[in-house]
């Protein structure tokens, strides 16, 4: 069992939804003073050099590469941390693994022995889940509609199945529950990351992350609920970037701001802020938190 000075949290997503970007925010935050900060760094990351490579991607506004999945080339992050106001000390392990490491479990059912040390003595889990990238469910009405009701041109059109094409609630339900088999905290706690959340801002819904959840990953929303004797979950809207860095006027007008924090949004429920270390210091509580132990 990890030890609660050195509790470790494992950055669980599919291919391109956001986990790279978070840290190289988390990194900013690290790195400047902002307001209602309560977390600093005590001592660097063995892995600066890399932790310094995509911090200074995100601060240039240059897209972030894509993390390689090779076992080999995990990134084992560590980041040395001290809460302001308590003193108390934290190793975070957080190492930053490949989308396509995810996909490959939930199309072998199986993962390498590497990844089931890490989630063995992980403490906490945050799952990314991209706003802009969700694979939703095909209904066969639809189909049907689309050829009027011709039963053949509809048997025609439907394609073989194949894992890559499933649904993301489905691999992530799938994902979510072979996590839960060899997690060593119950109830296993899940901060839910919704990241390009600045997309649903400007959209002026005033969406709350979770109904954003409930509405366009129906099956994971729902399977949440039912297991909360497992699962303790938190779900965050997340822009990391703060805006597409691939869309030039966005990034001009990101690049133009005086501090680089204002890019980060950050919303729980209905509350708005920058603090990009709000899904870490939600996890911290739930480990001080004695039902957690
Ligand atoms: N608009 C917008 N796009 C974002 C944001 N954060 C990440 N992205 C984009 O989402 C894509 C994936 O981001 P990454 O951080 O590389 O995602 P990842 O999960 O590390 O991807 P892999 O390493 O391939 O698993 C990139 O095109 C990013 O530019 C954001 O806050 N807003
Ligand atoms: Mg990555």
């Amino acid at each position: 069992m990890a030890s609660l000075q050195t509790p470790k949290i494992v950055l669980l997503g599919l291919p391109s939804t956001g986990k790279t970007s978070f840290l190289a925010a988390l990194r900013h935050y690290i790195e400047v003073d902002t307001p209602n900060k309560k977390l600093i760094q005590y001592d660097y990351s063995e892995n600066d050099e890399y932790l310094t490579k995509i911090y200074f991607d995100w601060l240039g506004c240059a897209l972030p590469t894509r993390t390689p999945a090779n076992a080999k080339t995990y990134r084992n992050i560590k980041l040395f941390l001290q809460h302001i106001e308590t003193e108390e000390k934290l190793i975070l392990d957080v190492p930053d693994i490949a989308g396509e490491t995810f996909n490959q479990q939930w199309e072998s059912r199986s993962w390498t022995k590497l990844y089931m040390s890490e989630i063995e003595q992980a403490d906490g889990l945050i799952l990314f889940i991209h706003s802009q990238d969700v694979r939703t469910p095909v209904f066969l009405h639809d189909i049907y509609a689309l050829t009027e009701g011709e039963e053949e041109d509809y048997i025609s059109k439907l394609e073989p199945w194949s894992p890559r094409k499933a649904p993301t609630q489905v691999v992530l339900v799938e994902l979510l529950q072979f996590h839960l088999e060899h997690f060593h905290r119950k109830p296993m706690p899940v901060a839910i990351v919704i990241s390009a959340w600045e997309k649903l801002l400007s959209g002026g819904t005033g969406i709350t992350p979770e109904r954003w959840l409930e509405r366009n990953l129906p099956l994971l929303s729902q399977f949440l609920i039912a297991n909360q004797e497992k699962l303790q979950t938190n779900v965050y809207g997340v822009s990391a970037q703060g805006g597409d860095f691939a869309n030039t006027e966005e990034r001009t007008k990101l690049q133009h701001l005086d501090d680089a924090a204002e890019r980060i949004k950050v919303q729980v429920g209905t509350e708005h802020s920058n603090d990009i270390s709000a899904p870490i210091q939600w996890l911290l509580n739930t480990w001080q938190s004695p039902s957690t132990q």
